[in-house]
């Protein structure tokens, strides 16, 4: 089969990790790029051979010559770069957070099915090796009916001076980290039915919260907690490290740091290294990010090519952001929010 061809836009910090990953998928490459600060895009452009070069989206569509876009812009231009992708019929990859509100990721998914074309939300923390493992684990039956969990990611690095735009939204760790923990919650234990939230800012620098403490009540009946911090000083950093802890019906499994995965069954307990391989362009602590921004661009182009929903589509991904949106509410007004509603 034709290797497929796409265009990124925004070729900031994260985006560098995306190109990466797009070299090593197979199946695709990427033929244009774009980012209206032109010094972004020489630098983009010349460290990964890319000639096409566009600071306009809009001319980047109007020219073609490709067959998907991955949009790795930050949030504010989410919606109006996914609505170009849609009326040029031009299936699109969106980076989290997938929009600024539910209404405005609502008008993106339907922008998308009316022009027929697959949306998918680069929410990439659900692919990483150790979430997968845990999945696995949880798959197997070892632990029975899991009724309880805990998905923790407790940090105190310096997450911005990579990026310095994180300081200064009034909304900071849930919206940003907070919003793939969820997703992990939902990946994990399914649904969310409601939730209640706590939230706190520690560090006096930035303008939004820095501590968040959720607790959802999962349609299985489970009840779990996403507890997310960048104010936390521990004696051995763990960034960016997602850790959990899973009570079931026949066992547990505790994912804890260090990618030590253990699983307590009814046959005894497994201890494996749930470390996620550190790829030729990837550096420490990052490289478990980086691997599973290559795992969600090969799902994406295997899905383009073979066709099937992906696994973070734009509708999945809006159970996912009214999390989001739920906990800012219950944080605000202190009072349990109800999913469905939003959803609705
Ligand atoms: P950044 O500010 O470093 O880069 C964004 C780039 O997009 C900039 O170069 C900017 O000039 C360009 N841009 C913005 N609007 C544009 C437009 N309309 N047309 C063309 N170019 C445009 O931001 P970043 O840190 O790379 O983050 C980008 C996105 O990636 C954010 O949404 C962030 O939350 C997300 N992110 C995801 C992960 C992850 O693991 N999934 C990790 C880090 C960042
Ligand atoms: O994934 C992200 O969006 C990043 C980080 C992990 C650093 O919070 O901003």
């Amino acid at each position: 089969m034709a290797e497929l061809k796409g265009a990124l836009i925004g070729c900031g910090f994260f985006a560098i990790n995306q190109m990466h990953a797009w070299q090593d998928v197979e199946g695709a490459s990427i033929v244009a790029i774009c980012d209206r600060d032109p010094e972004r895009l020489k630098l983009v452009g010349d460290q990964f051979g890319i000639e096409r070069r566009y600071t306009d989206a809009a001319a980047m569509f109007a020219d073609g010559g490709f067959d998907f876009v991955d949009i790795a812009t930050t949030v504010a231009s989410h919606r109006a770069l996914v609505e170009m992708a849609a009326s040029h019929k031009i299936p699109a990859i969106c980076q989290k957070p997938f929009a600024k509100t539910l209404s405005d990721a609502k008008a993106m998914v339907e922008a998308c099915a009316q022009a027929g074309v697959p949306l998918m939300v680069h929410e990439n923390f659900r692919w990483q090796t150790p979430i997968q493992a845990v999945k696995h684990a949880l798959q197997s039956g070892a632990i029975g009916e899991p009724f309880w969990g805990r998905f923790s990611f407790r940090s105190g690095y310096d997450v911005f001076s990579g990026q310095p735009y994180l300081a200064e939204g009034e909304r900071f760790i849930i919206e940003d980290l907070g919003i793939h923990t969820l997703d992990i919650a939902r990946f994990i234990l399914g649904d969310v039915s409601s939730l209640t939230a706590r939230t706190k800012r520690v560090n006096p620098k930035i303008k939004g919260e820095d501590v968040a403490t959720i607790l959802l009540d999962h349609e299985s009946g489970a009840t779990s907690i996403v507890d997310v911090s960048y104010a936390s000083k521990l004696a051995t950093e763990p960034f960016p490290e997602t850790l959990i802890e899973l009570d079931g019906t026949k066992g547990s499994i505790r994912l804890s740091q260090g990618y030590r995965l253990e699983v307590c069954g009814p046959d005894g307990v497994t201890i494996s290294d749930a470390s996620p391989p550190l790829l030729s362009w990837a550096s420490r602590p990052w490289h478990n990010i980086q691997e599973s921004v290559l795992a969600i661009q090969q799902h994406w182009t295997d899905r383009l090519a073979n066709g099937g929903e992906t696994s973070t589509s734009g509708a999945d991904n809006l159970k996912t952001l009214a999390l989001v949106e739920a906990a800012y509410e219950s944080a605000a007004n202190g009072k349990r929010v109800d999913i469905g509603a939003l959803l609705r």
